[in-house]
């Protein structure tokens, strides 16, 4: 690296370390980044201390002499300043792909995991099984650590949970974990990748080169088929995971335990006893394909079944994943701001008979038909908000005209109350009002987590009411 002229495409959580550390390896480093906000600048302060450049407000010129990019998951590989690499002779790398070039061949292996739903939980569940274990780990990736952050760190770990997601995998061709684990697979991002093939080819990527075991989901057969189409080291096997009972080489459920005939020394005659269903927390049925996702990559690293067990019963799921926001006048609140894409929204609405459902905000490419279709019965009435709502109000004309829907057209910081108000008024004694949005939230909120903190908050004040406007 040294003397080497690299640029660093994005100003954020990835691209900061992958600044710093290229910096200090002595590359000469350029930042690009499109944003021009106070917080751009402060971060462009401080690595300008470092003796790196930023360029703010442009992400689309190839500074002059770059040799290699580095980019931030975010961009599209249609951005005009890999088109202007690629015209240049350029090579681009994630920052997870720089990780991994920049390991030394000893460090902690990573056990990885992707999927369109589940992967934040399922690897939180992997990190605590494996610290059960007595194993030095941490959870990294997009769950918001960056991996660079771990890879280069002084601390010894024995082992990485690593979430990937689809950009970071685009990104990352030479990436070759020790085992991995696609939990499941429908349209996302489709904007961003072009097409759902190329989607699933990017999470495909995941089982390039694993040494010991590709964990596939038995109830989602294209993961399945990503599996089949990777190339692996020799003696790696491919693993299902299952609510039902497994078969040799598969992990699943019998009885309310949760067992093992993938791992288990006698697993063609018997199934190892792992945990009980009730050890899953919250044990719904996702969270238990989770939970047996994160077994299964656990055991492909031998922990010991106990170890499953206690880490599981130590795992704690994430706020604003189906989180109770309150019950006010015999109406739950729910706080399900994590469902981003459709497929999630699915996966809420499915679990409640009577519904208010709070839907909107960046739709990123996505159709809403069939979630709307498969809901129609179930909804008391919608209020759609944020950037993109027009797109499932016109879902709802189509298939469920009958279904009274409140639009609301303001993005300031008391929209959300507004809409919980909203939604207050169409709910009935027993009903659930359901914040499951189908879109990701940066339109109107700077990420799910303060989506679903207003969300709870406009709860809060429905029983104590605050400044109500
Ligand atoms: N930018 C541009 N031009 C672009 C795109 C972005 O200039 O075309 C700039 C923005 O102004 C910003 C910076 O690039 O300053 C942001 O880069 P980024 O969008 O890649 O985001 P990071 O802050 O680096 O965070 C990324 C992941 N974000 C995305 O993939 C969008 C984080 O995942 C991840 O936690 C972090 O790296 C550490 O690995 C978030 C996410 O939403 C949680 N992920 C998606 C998901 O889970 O669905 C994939």
């Amino acid at each position: 690296m040294p003397g080497r002229r690299v640029t660093v495409a994005g100003l954020g959580v990835s691209g900061i370390p992958a600044a710093e550390v290229l910096a200090a390896l002595g590359a000469r480093v350029t930042v690009v980044d499109g944003g021009d906000g106070e917080r751009h600048r402060a971060q462009a302060a401080a690595l300008e201390a470092l003796g790196v450049a930023v360029r703010l407000g442009d992400g689309a010129t190839l500074p002059e002499g770059t040799e290699l990019i580095v980019t931030s998951p975010g961009w599209k590989p249609t951005s005009e300043l890999f088109t202007a690499a690629a015209a240049a002779g350029v090579a681009v790398w994630g920052d997870v792909e720089l990780a991994w070039r920049l390991r030394d061949p000893g460090a902690a292996p990573w056990l990885a995991v992707t999927g369109t739903n589940g992967k934040t939980t399922t690897v939180q569940m992997l990190a605590s099984i494996l610290r059960a274990a007595g194993l030095r780990t941490a959870a990294v990736g997009n769950i918001g650590t960056p991996v660079l952050d771990v890879v280069l760190s002084d601390e010894p770990y024995d082992v990485l949970a690593v979430e990937l997601s689809s950009y970071q995998l685009h990104w990352a061709p030479s990436v070759r974990p020790h085992s991995a684990a696609v939990l499941n697979l429908a349209p996302d991002h489709l904007d961003w990748h072009g097409s759902m093939a190329a989607y699933a080819a990017d999470k495909g990527r995941i089982y390039e080169g694993n040494t010991v075991a590709c964990v596939y989901n038995l109830a989602d057969p294209a993961t399945e088929a990503l599996v089949r189409e990777a190339d692996v080291e020799e003696g790696c096997r491919a693993i299902g995971f299952g609510l039902g009972s497994p078969r040799p080489s598969e992990l699943g459920v019998v009885d309310g335990i949760l067992v093992d005939r993938a791992f288990a020394p006698e697993r063609h005659t018997t199934a190892q006893e792992l945990a009980e269903v009730s050890d899953v927390n919250p044990p719904a049925p996702h969270n238990i394909a989770n939970a047996l996702a994160a077994a299964a990559l656990a055991r492909a690293f031998g922990v010991a079944p106990a170890a499953v067990r206690d880490g599981l019963r130590a795992f704690r799921p994430d706020a604003h994943r189906i989180a109770h926001a309150g019950t006010v006048d015999d109406v739950t609140y729910i706080d399900d701001s994590k469902a981003t894409n459709t497929h999630a929204a699915e996966a809420s609405l499915a679990a409640y008979e009577h519904i208010v459902w709070i839907a909107g905000g960046l739709a990123k490419g996505a159709i809403f038909d069939e979630l709307v279709t498969g809901a129609a019965k179930r909804l008391r009435g919608v209020v759609l908000i944020g950037a993109d709502r027009a797109l499932i109000g016109e879902a709802l004309a189509r298939h469920a005209p009958e279904v009274p829907v409140v639009d609301l057209d303001r993005t300031d910081t008391g929209a959300m109350a507004a809409a919980v108000r909203a939604a207050r008024d169409l709910a009935r004694p027993g009903d659930t009002v359901l914040l499951a949005p189908a879109c990701a939230s940066m339109d109107m909120f700077a990420n799910y987590n303060v989506r679903g903190d207003a969300f709870a908050e406009a709860v809060r004040d429905l029983r104590a009411p605050g400044t109500g406007q």
